[in-house]
């Protein structure tokens, strides 16, 4: 019976089908929930890693042991695992060895857009690109089998729209593949100069081969209607192509590396014009040019994620129907939650007018107004290293203190080598860990630090003060964050020591708090307008027409941080005095 799925579902039920036994992952909007899918079935090892490199280098073991493995991450968490990646089609496989990578046209959540059918010719490794939720479970349950016959990983590309989009499929059993012994391949897997060199020629044998297969992938189509117009395209623009374009000859391409040359001959021969239209990157626009067939671009813009309209726009066809959004919904600007943790670290941090080098997680929304209180952004783990780079380069501004901000998840993924980095070389700067106790903006995934596995079972808590003196750090303090005065106290001693500091505040993720206390709610009376709680930026709090504050009753989730601000006692409980006003 047909089944609605996901395109993640569609990938975990795929994999699971094709008798996959280990799965690996870091999460990663658009990848996170295959492996949350995939560890509900049964007889599949599914792990959370601490980043992406170490998930596929976990994969890869698993597939030396002779088992079908897989590894699934979004786009820049390919670029964590590109060093095993690019060795690994060198060593080829020995259970089949599937990488989903996810990649996010438009930055939906990203920090940045890249083109992941690159890693093909780059990293010499087969692409598979599924178009809708039956292709991303037919292509995932063949994957395996195609890894193993090439002796070569093999990436699954999907992208947001697919990820999160839903399609019916028709679900199956799963296969039990059969698995020799682990016996020792030395050449084969000891990638030192000698056999590398060997491996690299044999690679190209491999590739050879992969092409041959591509003529025949059971995944590309020719379609043929009107030929005056052919379309080359693979993935969802080939759904905006049929949408916007309905009488169009389309060859629709499954395996986008290596490319079958030879049907794009054949199909360019019966169509009058041919035209490329392809989602990010020129890739298929290039590969075929550079083969000596003449093809048009389409002029799309080569930026953000393409759509019917867009296609119709591009060919002058008339635009399909669409639903327009509706309007009159009310705002709802990214801001930290009511009662978020880290609200109190950023607030300190304003107060003392440091230089924030930032990281990725909830906690990179302290960047906008009002909090304002962090100067870069620019990939997970980067907040380390970069405070110490903007130390080295002198005298900070002003004398502004330097503080790097990395959430507990990040730092398990990547921060620890910076602050070992820091530590190592006499640095003096300031790590806050802002240790929520989960990973909360790609959704509550567990970490090391949580004490949880992926399947929800009991693992080792790792220390994170502990963890941090065994890398050399003397001065260590933990706070927590919902508590103002005692935090800024903390930051402030930090910043005076001389030599590395970390500032661990710890306190669960607003949302792991089911409990909800009494809301607070402002004395008119009492109320100056002075501003201090508004400028907390808790989505709870706004100004009502006299520009005195008001908390929604619905949003307060009563966690007392604005109480602590107002200088007035003019916060207090629904029904009764506040009797926390202690101020600042
Ligand atoms: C290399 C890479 N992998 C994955 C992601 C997706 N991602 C962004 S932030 C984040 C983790 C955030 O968790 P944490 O550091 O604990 O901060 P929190 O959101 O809990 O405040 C993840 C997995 C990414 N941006 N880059």
């Amino acid at each position: 019976m047909p089944t609605l799925l996901s395109g993640n579902e569609a990938i975990a039920q795929g994999a699971w089908e094709a008798g996959v036994v280990v799965a690996s992952a870091y999460p990663g909007t658009p990848s996170t929930e295959i492996l949350e899918n995939l560890v509900r079935k049964s007889s599949v090892r599914c792990e959370w890693a601490p980043n992406e490199k170490v998930a596929l280098e976990v994969a890869i073991g698993a597939s030396l042991a002779g088992a079908r493995a897989l590894a699934t991450m979004k786009h820049v968490g390919l670029n964590v695992a590109s060093d095993p990646l690019m060795t690994t089609a060198y060593t080829g496989v020995g259970g089949g060895l599937v990488i989903v990578v996810g990649d996010d046209p438009g930055m939906h959540s990203s920090q940045n857009e890249q083109d992941s059918r690159r890693w093909g010719p780059f990293g010499k490794i087969p692409i598979l690109e599924p178009g809708d939720s039956a292709e991303a479970l037919a292509m995932a349950r063949h994957a395996f089998g195609l890894s193993e016959e090439l002796d070569m990983p093999v990436l699954l590309r999907s992208t947001t729209r697919l990820s999160h989009g839903k399609g019916l499929v028709e679900v199956g059993e799963r296969f039990e593949a059969s698995r020799e012994r682990y016996r020792t391949a030395r050449p084969k897997w000891v990638m030192m100069p000698g056999a590398a060199k060997v491996r690299r020629v044999d690679l190209e044998r491999r590739l050879a081969a992969a092409a041959e297969l591509s003529e025949t992938c059971e995944f590309t189509r020719e379609e043929l209607r009107d030929t005056s117009l052919g379309i080359i395209t693979s993935g969802i623009p080939y759904q905006y192509v049929r949408e916007a374009l309905p009488d169009a000859s389309t060859l629709k391409i499954g395996m986008v590396f290596p490319l079958p040359e030879q049907r794009i001959r054949d199909f360019a021969s019966r169509v009058q014009r041919l035209v490329v239209v392809e989602e990010l990157d020129p890739y298929l626009l290039e590969s075929i040019r550079a083969t000596g067939i003449e093809v048009d671009d389409s002029g799309l813009s080569r930026m953000g994620e393409l759509s019917a309209g867009a296609v119709a726009a591009a060919f002058g066809a008339s635009a399909p129907e669409t639903r327009e959004p509706m309007t009159g919904l009310p705002a709802r600007p990214p801001m930290l939650c009511p009662g978020c943790p880290h609200r109190g670290v950023f607030r300190a941090l304003r107060e003392m007018d440091a230089v924030v080098t930032g990281d990725i997680g909830c906690y990179t929304l302290a960047a906008l107004p009002p909090l304002g209180a962090m100067d870069s952004c620019v990939c997970m783990g980067a907040s380390i290293g970069m405070a110490h780079g903007f130390a080295l380069a002198g005298e900070s501004p002003e004398g502004r203190p330097v503080v790097a901000v990395i959430g507990d998840s990040t730092f398990a993924h990547s921060g620890l080598t910076g602050l070992l980095g820091a530590v190592y070389n006499g640095g003096a700067e300031t790590v806050v860990v802002l240790d929520n106790r989960i990973t909360a903006m790609t959704g509550h995934q567990d970490n090391p630090f949580t004490g949880r596995t992926l399947a929800k079972t009991p693992a080792p808590e790792i220390d994170i003060e502990a963890l941090v003196r065994a890398l050399g750090v003397e001065d260590v303090h933990t706070v927590d964050p919902n508590l103002f005065r005692p935090t800024e106290k903390a930051l402030r001693s930090a910043v005076a020591h001389d030599g590395v500091s970390v500032v661990i505040a710890k306190a669960p993720c607003a949302l792991l708090n089911r409990d909800r206390p009494d809301p607070f709610a402002v004395d008119e009376s009492a109320c100056t307008a002075c501003g201090m709680c508004v400028r907390l930026g808790c989505p709870a709090i706004s100004r009502d027409a006299t520009s005195r504050a008001f908390i929604d009753p619905e949003s307060c989730v009563g966690c007392r941080q604005c109480v602590q601000v107002c200088t007035y006692g003019a916060i207090v409980r629904t029904g009764r005095s506040c009797d926390v006003g202690s101020g600042l």
